[in-house]
């Protein structure tokens, strides 16, 4: 049994995030990754220093030709950059019927480049939120996408419950950035009930990549059929594994230990 997954997002040349951190990510869990490139970025370890767009209908192309030939298990999506991008993902989505979509909100980079247009917000949140099937904000981009200050555990469920009613099934606020002390905790709320996940808070940094490993694991274990709650708690394992074992790649910000579980 081959169980496959599609990752539409941005190339990181430096290897930590993007398509090349989910690609690596399918193959820890030995998953069948493809993947449709949605913006070309130019970055180190120091951060992105510039970034170019796909096209709109090239984008679009490389979901079509695979969802027409190869059955995609799982959709996970991440930087999209324009607007035109988010139309052009949004509509095959939709047009291929596609299913396990994972949805992470990526809006900018640790040192604050803008990964998504600002003129991309409202149709992001619009057209392309309603069709997750899990999101996965972190603190800042929560805040930008409900309007919600976020300082505490409570302030994560108000924006957790907005965002549901965005149209996402299932979202996942995560934790890293909010002031909690030594532990991490992530907030998962299925418009049934509130779930916390909670880790110790891991003294690194070197976590560049953390959230495109963390919905790519997810995005792996829906590939492997398994319910949502347990995919989420899964990855989140995973991720705690990478972060404690990350890597000093270069000599700024290093990345996640994509193989921790085998080396
Ligand atoms: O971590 C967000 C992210 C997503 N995708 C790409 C990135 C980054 C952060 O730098 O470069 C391609």
């Amino acid at each position: 049994m081959v169980f496959k997954a599609l990752t539409i997002a941005g190339s990181d040349n430096s290897g930590g995030a993007g398509i090349q951190a989910d690609l690596k990510v399918f193959s820890a869990f030995r998953v069948y990754g493809m993947s449709a490139v949605t913006s070309v970025t130019v970055q180190n370890s120091f951060g992105v220093i510039k970034s170019h767009p796909v096209s709109p209908d090239i984008v679009y192309s490389q979901i079509e030709t695979v969802a027409q030939d190869i059955p995609v298990d799982s959709v996970k999506i991440g930087m999209l950059q324009s607007a035109g991008n988010v139309e052009a993902v949004t509509q095959a989505l939709v047009d291929f019927n596609l299913k396990n979509i994972v949805l992470d909100t990526v809006i900018a980079s640790k040192n604050g480049t803008l990964l998504l247009d600002r003129n991309a917000f409202d149709i992001f949140i619009k057209k392309l939120i309603p069709l997750a099937d899990i999101i996965t904000p972190n603190r800042d981009e929560a805040e930008i996408i409900t309007g919600i200050k976020i300082k505490e555990i409570k302030d994560m469920k108000k924006a957790a419950e907005e965002i549901g009613k965005m149209g996402a099934k299932t979202v996942v606020i995560k934790g890293g950035h909010v002031e909690t002390g030594s532990n991490v905790v992530d907030v998962i709320y299925n418009k049934k009930e509130f779930i916390p996940l909670q880790y110790p808070r891991v003294d690194t940094p070197h976590t560049h990549g953390t959230g495109c490993t963390f919905s790519s694991a997810i995005a792996s274990c829906l590939a492997r059929q398994m319910e949502t709650v347990k995919a989420i708690r899964l990855a989140r394992a995973y991720v705690q594994g990478a972060i404690e074992n990350s890597l000093q790649t270069g000599r700024g910000t290093g990345s996640l230990n994509h193989f921790w579980t085998v080396m």
